[in-house]
Parts: structure tokens; sequence; C-alpha cells
């Protein structure tokens, strides 16, 4: 006997301050320039952000070719592996490797691994006075160290880009691990947005006043002011990648 599937059924959540996204529900979209690849936009202005989360899937014939124009791109490879060309040079990219362009980039990414998967965060460049724009990185998580976060050995924090001591850089891309059992300390409410997709692992996150079971692959909003706290459960740690917008005046000079 068949099981019956209820379709009608899904974890995605989209609320005026927060978003649950899970994969069940990806509709692909076409990108000018970027061929024969599978784009999932995940998170956009049109949710209410300022800024863009994609999953890009490729295939051995992608090929993702551009120039940032506004917008900052940060490559994160999820799983799989590919070649970036840039500034005349190529670079193979492993699973964990990322790559952060500054705006007026030219890019291409080709000859993937069928499968590769690409998580992108797009911001657009908010100069600051005093400061040259931030220069092209090219490099790997396990090239960055994990510090421990409020004091809690079991909550792991690594910074991918340099926001901490470089005013330049206008957004922040974080790993956040939680050993088993951990947790937020406290439930946090800023004016800093978020976009993150889970890495590993599962927990509940609660997002403004609704708590949502959450497991590797779902992606999350969160608005400015969303209160935000998160639990990890089960027997392994859970990671998540996230952005965050940093660095700048808090209102309008
Ligand atoms: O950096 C952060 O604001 C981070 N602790 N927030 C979060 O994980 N929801
Ligand atoms: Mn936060």
């Amino acid at each position: 006997m068949n099981p019956i599937t209820l379709t009608s059924l899904s974890r995605t959540v989209v609320e005026r301050d927060h978003a649950v996204i899970t994969g069940d529900g990806f509709v692909n979209s076409t990108v000018p320039g970027w061929t024969n690849c599978e784009v999932n936009v995940i998170i956009n202005e049109a949710m209410g952000a300022k800024f863009c989360q994609l999953l890009v899937t490729l295939e051995s014939t992608s090929r993702l070719e551009g120039r940032t124009k506004a917008s900052q791109i940060f490559f994160y490879i999820l799983e799989g592996n590919c070649t970036l060309k840039a500034d005349g040079q190529e670079h193979l990219l492993e699973k964990g490797a990322y790559v952060y362009l500054p705006i007026g980039e030219d890019y291409i990414f080709d000859s993937a691994k069928g499968g590769t998967q690409i998580l992108t965060f797009h911001k657009v460049y908010e100069p600051l006075e005093g400061h040259n724009v931030p220069n092209r990185i090219i490099k790997h998580q396990s090239d960055i160290e994990q510090t421990i976060y409020c004091d809690d050995p079991n909550l792991l924090m690594q910074n991918l880009l340099p926001d901490q001591t470089e005013l330049a850089f206008d957004m922040a891309i974080n790993i956040f691990t939680y050993m088993p059992g951990a947790n937020l300390p406290f439930v946090e409410t800023h004016i800093m947005e978020h976009g993150l997709m889970y890495l590993a692992g599962q927990g509940i996150y609660r997002l403004a006043d609704k708590w949502y079971p959450i497991k590797k692959g779902d992606s999350i909003w969160m608005a400015p002011y969303c209160p935000q706290w998160f639990g990890a459960l089960g027997t392994e740690p859970a990671a998540y990648i996230y952005y965050k917008n940093v660095n700048r005046f808090p209102t309008v000079e």
C-alpha cells in the first residue's frame, strides 16, 4: 500500500519580521549570466529584507559569469567543488571555501562537480569616508579560528570577514556552532538584520513570539528588532552560517 503524502504541508513560514524557508518549497529563478544552474532566491527585498540570500546548484556545464555592481557578493561552497576565475587567476574552491567580492569585480565560476551548491549573500555596499573599498578575499573556513561566544565554551564563533577590525566592511558573515544542548544566553533584540542557513544539526529557534523546529538545510530571515533565541537539540553540534549588517551609522547622518 502506498503511504499518502500530504503535499499541502510545509514548515515554511513567512511573517512580517521573520521567515523560515525549507527546501521543499523551492522554485527556480533565472539569473542573467548564470547558466545551466538552479537558482533559489531564499531571501530578498521582496520579503522586506535589505539584502539577498541565494542557493545555487551547479552541474559540470554550469557557468556563473558577471561583474559585481552596487552589491558586494559573498560566496560559500556548501557542497562539492568548482573553479573561480577572478583577477586573471584561477582558484579551486572546495567545500567550506568562501569568496568575498567587493563592488566592481569580474568573476566566472565554472568546472563544478555535479551537485555543487553555493550559498550567496548580496548587500548594497555603503562606502565609509576615509576608508577604501575592501579587497577581494578567498579563504577556507578552516583558516578561521573558533572563539568562545558570550563566555560559554559550548558556543563557538567564526568571523569569516574581518568586520570587527575593519570598518570598511559593512557586513559580517559568521559561522556559529552550538554544542549539543547549548543555547543563546538571552533573547537578542537588535537593529542588525540576519539571513542564515543551517549547515548541521537541529534545534528550536524562537523568532518574535513563535517557536520553530529547525534542521540542516533550513534558512531563516530575521528583520531588525526581531527577538531571537536558539537552543540546540540532539547529539550532534548545530551550526549555521549567517549574515549581519555592521559598522555603519544607525540613522541618517
Ligand atoms: O551575531 C548575532 O547577532 C548572533 N548572535 N545572532 C544570532 O545568532 N541569532
Ligand atoms: Mn543576532
